[in-house]
């Protein structure tokens, strides 16, 4: 059963470097929960600055998501100015974040591992974020 609206966070203009990560970490979660932002694992993504009409049509859209979500599941591997106010913005709204991130790819913004808000899961490989995101699903 679907219980959970996770907004999944990931770099887009920051750089797509780990969209093979997100797709599979957002197909994991679909299995019994909600990902309203699937479109972070697509390899098709426009990357381009659209004008800031167009772009206002995506921040509108996500920042709709981010008040509906029940939790924020980031992947900050790959810095992303994007991904930062996200969850500067769901902090600002007491909603749940966790940040996931590769340890040995890169090191955390001191902004985010120092705010004791964010649940932080430093990690060296792949497989151990799949039990965590269990343990988040079932909180
Ligand atoms: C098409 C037209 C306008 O924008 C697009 C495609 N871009 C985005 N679509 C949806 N969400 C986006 C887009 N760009 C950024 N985001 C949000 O910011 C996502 O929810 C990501 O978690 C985050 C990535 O930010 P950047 O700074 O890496 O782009």
């Amino acid at each position: 059963m679907a219980n959970k609206k996770v907004y999944f966070a990931g770099s887009i203009r920051g750089g797509r470097v780990d969209a093979d990560l997100y797709r599979r970490l957002i197909a994991y979660i679909r299995r019994t929960d909600v990902v309203l932002t699937g479109h972070i694992g697509k390899s098709n993504l426009n990357l381009t600055e659209q004008g800031r009409e167009r772009d206002a049509l995506t921040y509108d859209q996500d920042t709709a998501w981010l008040r509906q979500s029940d939790v924020l599941i980031g992947e900050c591997t790959c810095p992303s100015l994007g991904v930062g106010y996200e969850l500067a913005y769901a902090e600002a709204r007491g909603i749940p974040c966790h940040i996931f991130y590769d340890k040995s790819k890169c090191q955390l913004s001191a902004m985010l591992s120092g705010n004791p808000y964010f649940r932080i899961h430093p990690y060296a490989t792949e497989a151990e974020i799949y039990p965590l995101l269990d343990q988040i699903l079932r909180q």
